[in-house]
């Protein structure tokens, strides 16, 4: 913004021009195209022993019928209103009690859901069910149906959270946002639990399968498997000195993102690691999976441990710590700067 406060005769000429829908770009020319990223957006944490109680309240307060989605926003502290965690990105924490269902819908945003706390829950996603287990990574892509339900595993049930991750505020600025319910509350099952992985999802494809879209088709990725692989890559000493172990999810059919505005990613940070500092245009969202640690971003410290979140905004300079074993997941609008050849990173050597 210019500092200098107009003059008069500017001032008036100002006044004149805006009934007309018109402004200067003279006056704010340098927040518009910003020498680097300057948003508004700022680093924060929401650590799991501060959040838990309030998921367990909102749970007596309202059903996931009723609510549709009992989801408690993780808003951004700099963007009050806007439902975000970063400009373009959303986060939630969602709540599904034994017994319940949230009704069949579908929508333009794209959703990922990482399973944070408890085990047995279910998503069901274009006719077919997956279970939720801690540490799983869901997808449901853009306009497909999905509904949630919790029928319990081995005979016994318990509340599930999990981490919901949306472009809600990149479908509100194309102004592309269309919904629709189903008047069934739950869909129906077309195919057997597991049958996406099990054509998708073992380094081989259906003979005549063609991708017909740029999203994944496969819609579950077990933690147990993305678990094993960070520790055989350690082993193997595949560590790198900023992001330690990370591996990004892909969609086995083409290479790309899992889906085309959300980029997911796995890492292993080692006991002690102490990471170099890294940027990046594309903000991210952390669910902390395993360990504790430190995020230094922007010269702030957060101690994080199982099941906090953090969220690190553009453009900002930042360094993992782990006191033991951590595992981190995130997800970023990264495909989306790529499309638009426009994504930045810096591994910086300080
Ligand atoms: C949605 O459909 C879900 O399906 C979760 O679980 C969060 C936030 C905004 C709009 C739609 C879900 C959502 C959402």
């Amino acid at each position: 913004m210019n500092t200098d406060l107009p003059t008069s005769d500017r001032k008036a000429f100002y006044e004149q021009i805006r009934e007309l829908n018109m402004i200067p770009l003279w006056e704010s020319l340098s927040t518009l195209v910003p020498h680097q990223p300057n948003g508004p957006c700022v680093p924060a944490l929401w650590k799991w022993r501060d959040v838990l109680p309030y998921i367990e309240q909102a749970g007596t307060l309202i059903t996931a019928e009723e609510a549709v989605r009992r989801v408690l926003v993780l808003e951004n502290p700099a963007l009050p209103g806007y439902a975000s965690v970063t400009q373009s990105l959303y986060a939630g924490l969602q709540l599904i009690l034994p017994g319940e269902v949230a009704p069949a819908h579908r929508h333009v945003q794209s959703a990922l859901r990482f399973i944070v706390h408890g085990r047995g829950a279910y998503t069901a996603v274009d006719g077919e069910r997956t279970t939720m287990m801690p540490g799983d990574f869901i997808i449901t892509p853009s306009w497909t149906w999905h509904d949630h339900g919790n029928d319990g595993i081995d005979g016994r049930s318990e509340p599930v959270v999990w981490l919901d991750g949306l472009d809600i505020p990149m479908i509100r600025f194309f102004d592309a946002g269309f919904e629709e319910k189903s008047t069934a509350m739950s869909q129906r099952v077309t195919r057997p639990e597991g049958n996406a992985l099990a054509r998708y999802g073992h380094n081989l494809l259906p003979v005549d399968y063609q991708p017909s879209s740029p999203t994944s088709p496969i819609f579950s990725y077990p933690y147990d498997r993305t678990r094993e692989v960070l520790e055989r890559l350690y082993r193997d000493g595949d560590v790198d000195a900023w992001h330690g172990v990370k591996l990004r999810y892909v969609n086995p059919a083409t290479g790309g993102w899992p889906m085309p505005t959300l980029a997911t990613f796995m890492q292993y940070l080692p006991a002690g690691f102490s990471g170099k500092p890294f940027r990046s245009t594309d903000g991210a969202v952390y669910s902390v999976v395993e360990g504790t640690g430190r995020a230094v971003i922007d010269g702030q410290s957060f101690e994080f441990g199982p099941k906090d979140h953090f969220v690190v905004p553009s453009w900002k300079t930042f360094t993992l710590h782990a006191n033991d074993d951590a595992v981190l997941f995130s997800f970023s609008d990264r495909p989306v700067q790529t499309a638009l050849n426009i994504l930045r990173e810096e591994k910086l050597d300080a």
